[in-house]
Formats: C-alpha cells, sequence, structure tokens
C-alpha cells in the first residue's frame, strides 16, 4: 500500500456537487474538494477534470494523477495543461460503451431498413416499398476496434452483417475480418454498404475520412460517426453526399461545437445530425471506474485506461 494521501478534487466547470457526492459514496475515507487547492495546501493526488481551465491542473499541490470525465482526451493533450510527467486517465465504462452501440445501432439499422427513406416518403403520402435486404447481404466497416468499437463490431456481427474492423493493431473479434495499420485501411473500407467512425483524434486520425476512404465504399454507401469531427474532411463527405457516391451520414460529432448556425451540414438533406450524445458519460458507472482505479494506484497495483501520449490516445 503506498502512502498517498486521499484527498481529491473535481475540477468540473459545471456543478460539481452531484460527482462530489457519488465520489464520497465509493471512497468514503476520502476527502473530495470542489474548490481549487493552492500552493500550502496538504497535497491531493488525484484531479478529475473534463476541460479544465487554464492552469487548473498545474496549480493542485502533490498532484499525481489526472482523471478525464471523457473517453476522447485529446483536447487535454492540445491545451498543454497536463505536465509531461502526469499520467492522464481516459473513461472506459461500460456505459459508454452500451450507450454507444445503442446510437450507431440505431443508425445503422434505420439506414439499412430504409427507415429514413420512410419517413420521407411518409411526408409526401408516399407508398414506395423498397427491395429489403437482410444484415448478411450488407458490409460494414467500423474504424476502431478499442472500448467502443470493439462491442459495435460485435453487435454488427450478432446482426448478420459482413463486419470488418480496422485498427492500429491486428485484433481477433469473432465473426469479423480484421485489418491493421495505414497500408489496410483502403482494404478494409472497399466496398462497404456502411462506414463507422470511432477512432481517437490525433495526428494519424484527423481528416482520415476523406475523399479517398470514401471513393472505396460502396455506392450509395451511409456514413455513421460517433467519434469526432476532425476525422472528417467536411468538404469530401458533402461532394460525396451530393454525387451520390454516399447517400447519408449520421453525425454525432463536429469540428466546432455547438455546430455553428451556418454551418451546411444542418441543412444538407442527406445527413442526420445529433449533438454529440451518442454516449454521454453516466456519473454514477464513471465513477465507479475512476474510483476503482484511485484505489489501484493506492495499493501500487497498475492503473487501467493510461494515455499513451506517443499514440495519442
Ligand atoms: P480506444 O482508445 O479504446 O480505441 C481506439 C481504437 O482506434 C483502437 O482500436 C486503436 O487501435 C484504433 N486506432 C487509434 N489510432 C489508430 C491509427 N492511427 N490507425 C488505426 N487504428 C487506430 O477509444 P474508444 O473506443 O474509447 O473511443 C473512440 C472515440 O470515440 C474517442 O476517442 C472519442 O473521440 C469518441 N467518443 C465519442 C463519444 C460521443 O458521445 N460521441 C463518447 C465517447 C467517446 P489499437 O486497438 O490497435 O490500439
Ligand atoms: C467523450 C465524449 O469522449 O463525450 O467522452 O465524446
Amino acid at each position: 500500500m503506498l502512502a498517498v494521501m486521499k484527498r481529491l478534487f473535481i475540477a468540473s466547470r459545471g456543478n460539481p456537487e452531484h460527482l462530489a457526492q457519488l465520489f464520497r459514496a465509493e471512497l468514503p475515507d476520502y476527502e473530495v474538494l470542489t474548490e481549487q487547492p493552492k500552493a500550502g495546501d496538504p497535497k491531493v493526488p488525484f484531479i478529475v477534470v473534463g476541460r479544465p481551465l487554464p492552469g487548473v491542473i498545474r496549480a493542485v499541490p502533490g498532484i499525481k494523477l489526472v482523471l478525464s470525465l471523457n473517453a476522447g482526451i485529446e483536447h487535454l493533450l492540445a491545451s498543454g495543461e497536463v505536465p509531461e510527467e502526469l499520467p492522464i486517465v481516459r473513461l472506459v465504462d461500460e456505459g459508454l460503451a452500451i450507450g454507444m452501440a445503442e446510437w450507431v445501432l440505431a443508425q445503422a439499422l434505420s439506414w439499412h431498413r430504409n427507415l429514413f427513406l420512410y419517413a420521407e416518403q411518409q411526408q409526401r403520402g408516399e407508398w414506395t416499398p423498397q427491395v429489403e435486404k437482410l444484415a448478411n447481404k450488407r458490409r460494414v466497416t467500423v474504424l476502431g476496434a478499442g472500448a467502443l468499437g470493439r462491442p459495435v463490431a460485435e453487435h454488427f456481427v450478432r446482426f448478420g452483417f459482413d463486419t470488418r474492423v480496422w485498427a492500429r493493431s491486428r485484433h481477433d473479434i469473432p465473426g469479423a475480418t480484421t485489418f491493421a495499420g495505414m497500408d489496410q485501411l483502403l482494404e478494409a473500407a472497399r466496398g462497404a454498404d456502411i462506414l463507422v467512425n470511432l477512432l481517437p483524434l490525433t495526428a494519424e486520425t484527423r481528416d482520415i475520412v476523406n475523399a479517398n476512404v470514401i471513393s472505396v465504399l460502396a455506392d450509395g454507401a451511409f456514413f455513421i460517426n460517433g467519434a469526432r469531427g476532425g476525422h472528417v474532411v467536411d468538404a469530401d463527405l458533402i461532394a460525396a453526399l451530393d454525387s451520390g457516391k454516399l447517400s447519408g451520414a449520421a453525425l454525432d460529432v463536429f469540428r466546432i461545437e455547438p455546430l455553428p448556425a451556418d454551418d451546411p451540414l444542418w441543412k444538407h438533406p442527406k445527413i442526420r445530425l445529433s449533438p454529440h450524445v451518442a454516449a454521454p458519460t453516466h456519473q454514477h458507472m464513471a465513477v465507479k471506474e475512476m474510483a476503482a482505479n484511485i484505489r489501484r494506484f493506492e495499493s501500487g497495483e497498475p492503473v487501467l485506461h493510461i494515455v499513451d501520449r506517443h499514440k495519442g490516445y
């Protein structure tokens, strides 16, 4: 057991009191602070952050571990607010995985079974049945095989889709065909009827969904983005929707959030938007995961889900 001070600071921009109560229930032996600790105060080894204000993390005396309230931590890395030597723990929990799977599958199945099309037909009072295919006649490619990509791919397999998964390293996902590395990106995406993006935003993955990748998809494919807006070259996406190369897109994330009122994505007839809600953080579940990691740190066990700064995720 390491001799760590049992103090935790929640640096949430909103009202941190609810989170503090949850932490107090999980870690009853801890002092949970919601006011910024200062130099000279007793040490506070743990900080829980969403999007911290400048200087907040560095001002915490004796800080040892930064626990992110988000799965994606590119904003923390880009901000320069977390000193190089300080480990960052990303949020990985079942709530996020279930939420993302629900959102992605809802979009994919709605497109696959022409529900978007029938909703438009209903507006016109039109009765035009489409040729309905079964899932095993559709190919899905999932970009990312991590905490969110893997369970999503497993759901596609369960439904019977011809499922392909692309990641940095090779994964074994029963029922799916897997691909690894930039050299195999186009092979993984080739002929896909549905492309799902669940990558982290890094220097390597920024702009990865571009005209090149879209060109190898099946004609009339559907694109689903639950990861980050910076993965997509919006001009290429719009051009592909306008030309019919893509028949539609479901977007939950954008380069600028909230999406500016004049952004063409708002009004595009083939785009379905949601306001970054695919996999919201369920605080009671997230707190359990974070508390378990704090206990691991305390007892000298390896902390889970530490960000690899070199890889950027
Ligand atoms: P993980 O870090 O668990 O998984 C990332 C996956 O991407 C891994 O399989 C990794 O490969 C792969 N990958 C990373 N870089 C590359 C690369 N250069 N080439 C190929 N594959 C790569 O992330 P999560 O699954 O937890 O989250 C994915 C993203 O979802 C988050 O970063 C966040 O942006 C977004 N998100 C969105 C939410 C929303 O509400 N819309 C909510 C939560 C997260 P490997 O396995 O080989 O390392
Ligand atoms: C996350 C998110 O990364 O909300 O957790 O997108």
